[in-house]
């Protein structure tokens, strides 16, 4: 069976959304923030060396990184859901997005969260928000005419994505953008995603701008 080290707060949410949408059981096992730094404790080195979440256990393999995670497990149980392979027309446009989720949006919401609080003007406050910014344009563009990021349909990319927006809106980068926020509605409202929230805690951190 799959083994998840999950992190409380976290996008550790994603792999147990994923993994409620293909109805696959799993273990999990829950570490828990320190209440003032909101840092992973020591034992989830135990799991993996670098001591973040999400981390899987799965035939013998050790695996983090969210994104290869949902990829993993997409193309492994999938049996076609969630994933796209090299034979779909949108393989690209599905990598890309799963990349770019941690790749380049979350890079710039993580440095919003870091500058919380100060001034607004600095260069890492002013950065952070147009990285943030640029990708919640790109996603409000793509949604014209489509329900999820993939015009084929709900895919892991749009777990993966979900936790960056619903971040980002936490620091106030979503914007005036109805698309994306309808987008967030309607995959947050699927069955999958609620069960993983209750399994496993809610995923933003009781920390706002
Ligand atoms: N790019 C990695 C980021 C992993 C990561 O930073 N996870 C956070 C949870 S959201 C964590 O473990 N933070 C605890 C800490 O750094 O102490 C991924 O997508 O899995």
């Amino acid at each position: 069976m799959i083994k998840v080290h999950h992190l409380d707060y976290s996008r550790s949410t994603r792999i147990l959304w994923l993994l409620e949408e293909l109805g696959e059981p799993y273990e999990l096992t829950t570490y828990h923030r320190d209440p003032s730094t909101f840092r992973a404790p020591a034992e989830l080195k135990q799991a993996h060396p670098l001591g973040k979440s999400p981390v899987i256990e799965h035939d013998g393999a050790v695996i983090a990184e969210s994104g290869a995670i949902l990829e993993y497990l997409a193309a492994k149980l999938g049996d076609g859901r969630l994933g796209r392979s090299p034979a779909d027309a949108d393989w690209g446009e599905y990598l890309e997005w799963l990349h770019a989720g941690e790749g380049t949006a979350m890079m710039g919401v993580v440095m919003l969260m870091l500058v919380r609080g100060c001034d607004k003007t600095s260069r890492a406050s002013a950065y952070g928000l147009e990285v943030v910014d640029g990708a919640m344009a790109e996603i409000e563009a793509k949604l014209d005419g489509r329900d999820y990021l993939l015009a084929s349909g709900f895919s892991a990319a749009d777990i993966q994505f979900g936790y960056v927006v619903a971040v980002a809106d936490q620091f106030g980068a979503v914007g005036d953008r109805p698309r994306l926020r309808a987008w967030l509605a309607r995959v947050t409202a699927r069955p999958a995603y609620i069960a993983a929230v209750e399994k496993g805690g809610p995923w933003l951190l009781p920390i706002s701008r």
